[in-house]
């Protein structure tokens, strides 16, 4: 194995860059390209706004609407959802992580082509109400993209109780036209009837109304088939027992301001974590790795 750039084998897939940009709004951000693809991640959040392979379209939906401001969340992406899901009394929706700027430790654009940039949860005020714990976040691009979310309990006495989600909004031609698989059989809460308790029995599911679920005690691939873009989107993950399906529909996406009222036809979220009875418990000392693979290939 080459030990460094100057001995790389001439075959290889040439070395993959970063550069440092204004993003919307002049926030920061980072552009990765490979020899398979780029992405785009903004430093407010660690927050993947754009994949895209060099022969697909774009895998991520982003909302036109987005806003891109301190303090507001980044609608579309991938937003890293941490130290808790959903909404919380007099907190806020969906954990703090995603409004801060994470600190850029490192960027290695490795000798197989792929390029790894991890970044760094800096303390917040918000923490308070938390155990301290620490939180890092890898993107790694290459012909997939995979991301790495780990937590760690800092504390030396407290337990730190947590949830954890990559709440990924995948990019699609028509939400009538998909179908998702991989999550036959499962319990699942269905947040659209009160968090009530279901199976689920359709498979592959078809979407034709506001679906808000989540899934428990899951630890599959999950996947998105795309016949009119001819495609298939692959979910992997490890360290998550939790996916969350989501699409807000019509009068959901209406009721959203950073949200189109007609986007919801071109995006599904398949969401992969620790939520709700998935929750995490960390005791001192301890971490949790969440990591989730993307890859798509075409429809045979
Ligand atoms: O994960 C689904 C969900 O919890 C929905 O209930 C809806 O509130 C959505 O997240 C909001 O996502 P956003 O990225 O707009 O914060």
């Amino acid at each position: 194995m080459a030990n460094n750039i100057s001995e790389r084998n001439p075959n290889a897939p040439s070395l993959g860059r970063v550069t440092f940009l204004d993003g919307q709004n002049e926030m920061p951000m980072l552009e990765v390209s490979t020899a398979w693809s780029t992405a785009e991640i903004y430093l407010h959040g660690a927050h993947v706004t754009q994949f895209k392979k060099k022969d697909e379209p774009p895998l991520l939906f982003m909302s036109q609407c987005s806003r891109f401001a301190e303090g507001q969340p980044i609608q579309g992406g991938i937003p890293v959802i941490l130290p808790w899901f959903g909404q919380r009394e007099g907190l806020g929706m969906h954990g703090f992580a995603r409004l801060k700027s994470w600190d850029l430790k490192e960027f290695i654009p490795a000798a197989d082509g792929s390029v790894s940039v991890r970044f760094r949860l800096p303390e917040a005020p918000e923490s308070s109400t938390f155990p301290l714990f620490s939180a890092e976040y890898i993107v790694t691009v290459k012909e997939t993209l995979t991301l790495q979310l780990t937590i760690t309990n800092s504390s030396s006495k407290e337990e730190l109780v947590c949830e954890d989600c990559l709440h990924t909004y995948f990019a699609i031609s028509d939400i009538t036209a998909i179908s998702v698989s991989g999550l036959k059989n499962l319990s699942y809460l269905d947040k659209v009837a009160n968090f009530t308790r279901k199976t689920q029995v359709e498979d592959p599911i078809r979407i034709a109304s506001e679906v808000d679920r989540v899934y428990l005690d899951t630890t599959g691939t999950v996947e998105i088939v795309d016949p009119r873009l001819g495609r298939r989107i692959v979910v992997g993950k490890q360290g998550s027992r939790s996916t969350v399906l989501w699409n807000p529909w019509i009068t959901k996406s209406q009721q959203m301001s950073d949200f189109g009222d007609e986007e919801y036809e071109r995006m599904v979220c398949v969401e992969s974590g620790n939520v709700g009875p998935n929750g995490l418990k960390l005791p001192p000392g301890g971490s949790s790795t969440l990591t989730v693979e993307l890859s798509s290939t075409p429809l045979a």
